[in-house]
């Protein structure tokens, strides 16, 4: 009888910062500690969501955050443990949270990073059992600084760092600091992020697009076009793309990093003039990531995420990203390529 695969050389994600330190970006001590207090955070948060229907804490928390989302129980959970993991860490001076209105400067000595998170991205979908997750972009104080909001409205290319966590079916964590993407799930045993995707490289192509239809009538008619295109309205031979579509960025973001295709929130004349993400908490990271797996990420009008400045911290964008190829083929759509 073959003997079970036991892996007895883990590499954990502490393991894996220690032995990666030369390639990161701003590589000290404080940036691995601050890492590991975002592990801790992810942890937490994923232990208090898998008790949240024993414990009764779905459900609307009754109240609508700073950018007007009905605001749930977790939501307001999830923010508290990552408002108090980022203070505890002593190495984070700003914090700017979906949840919150207005910019936290940590009071306390020390702290050379800026924080921007969604602590629970997607968490309409937390009480039908939906994956949902936690989206982080991290930048170092400017020059000097000592804590303002000029530490966050800056260009997305001044990231040093930027992850995800997804809470599944297991909890998984998306991570790049500037030097490729790499992905881990939690072995909830031993407590630990377990490496599982070694420079992760997204699909250069695949014929998944993943968008919310039902704003079609809201889109602009390049928009329509296109994804007509896509389902191959356009052409009797043209064989349609499969249409994936969860409502949770970290989910269908996921999926894309691991299976390829094409992601979507374009602005709408309805809801969403300016795009529904956010960019310093969805957009900025997941267009890091996605650049970093080698794919690309650009807005309605063909401008590179990553190259935007946020004059707001809570200000939004249109985005579309994912495979190069599914990119580059709206590009050419849009006569950008
Ligand atoms: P819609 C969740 O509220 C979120 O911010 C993203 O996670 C998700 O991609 C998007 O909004 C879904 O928006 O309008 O399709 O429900």
């Amino acid at each position: 009888m073959s003997e079970a695969n036991f892996e007895t050389d883990l590499i954990t994600l502490p393991r894996f910062l220690l032995d990666n330190l030369k390639d990161i970006k701003c590589a000290t001590g404080e940036f691995t500690l601050l890492l590991n207090a975002l592990q801790f955070a992810f942890k937490f948060i994923s232990q208090t969501i898998r008790k949240a229907e024993l414990i009764n804490l779905v459900g609307l928390a009754g109240h609508a955050n700073s950018t007007g989302d009905e605001q749930k129980k977790l939501d307001v959970l999830g923010d508290e443990i990552f408002i108090n993991t980022m203070k505890g860490s002593g190495n984070v001076k700003v914090l700017v949270s979906e949840e919150q209105d207005d910019l936290i400067v940590f009071k306390s000595e020390g702290g050379n990073y800026a924080v921007c998170c969604d602590p629970i991205d997607g968490s309409s979908n937390l009480d039908a059992g939906v994956s949902v997750g936690t989206i982080v972009s991290i930048f170092r104080l400017l020059p000097g600084s000592t804590g303002s909001i000029k530490d966050v409205l800056r260009s997305g290319n001044e990231m040093v760092a930027a992850c995800y966590a997804m809470y599944g079916a297991s909890t998984h964590l998306m991570l790049t600091t500037g030097n490729g993407v790499n992905g881990f799930t939690l072995d909830t045993n031993l407590g630990e992020f377990i490496l599982t995707q070694k420079n992760l490289v997204l699909p250069p192509s695949r014929e998944i697009y993943s968008i919310n239809e039902g704003n079609t009538k809201y889109w602009d008619d390049s928009i329509k076009q296109y994804i007509n295109k896509l389902k191959g309205e356009d052409d009797v031979n043209a064989k349609p793309y499969s249409a994936r579509y969860i409502g949770s960025m970290v989910a269908d973001m996921h999926r894309t990093f691991l299976y390829g295709g094409l992601f979507a929130y374009p602005a709408d004349s309805y809801k969403s003039p300016n795009g529904k993400l956010r960019l310093l908490y969805e957009a900025f990271p997941m267009a890091f990531l996605v650049e970093q797996a080698g794919g690309k990420a650009v807005n309605d009008k063909g401008e590179r995420i990553m190259d935007l400045t946020p004059t707001h911290i809570h200000d939004k964008s249109s985005i579309w990203l994912g495979s190069k190829e599914e990119v580059d083929k709206y590009l050419k759509h849009i006569g950008k390529k």
